[in-house]
């Protein structure tokens, strides 16, 4: 009797101590990683017809870049094609763009809503260093 009980608990024990084990694997199975960024970084662009000022931001590869639109003149848009990027920009708003740049590269950004005569001048580049 005390030999059958003696079984039961060594099976009981491999067996918990095989659910322990297979939860501690699947804790280290890879998770869908968040962004991470090592610094923050935020700057003003006034918008206006037919400009963004300032029109070339430099930033280190890993920075989270906040962009701040004072909207002065105009209806615009802001577009980053290559980070998938845009935001509209209605006349006397203030907006916010924020991104990664977890890239190195050079980004075109520019105005997607039709603006007027200096519309294809409203352009400007990221650019995210290695
Ligand atoms: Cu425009």
């Amino acid at each position: 009797m005390n030999k059958l009980y003696l079984a039961l608990g060594i099976v009981a024990v491999v067996f918990l101590s095989s659910l322990f084990f297979l939860q501690g694997n699947n804790v280290e199975t890879p998770q869908k990683t968040q962004p991470t960024f090592s610094q923050e970084k935020s700057f003003n662009l006034d918008v206006k017809l037919w400009s963004f000022t300032p029109n070339v931001i430099k930033v280190k590869k890993g920075t989270k870049v906040n962009l701040n639109f004072n909207v002065i003149q105009g209806n615009h848009g802001f577009m980053i094609p290559e980070l998938g990027e845009s935001v509209y920009l209605p006349q006397g708003e203030k907006q916010q763009l924020s991104f990664i740049a977890d890239k190195p590269g050079m980004y075109t950004f520019y105005c997607n809503v039709p603006c007027g005569r200096g519309h294809s001048n409203m352009r400007g580049q990221i650019i995210v260093e290695a």
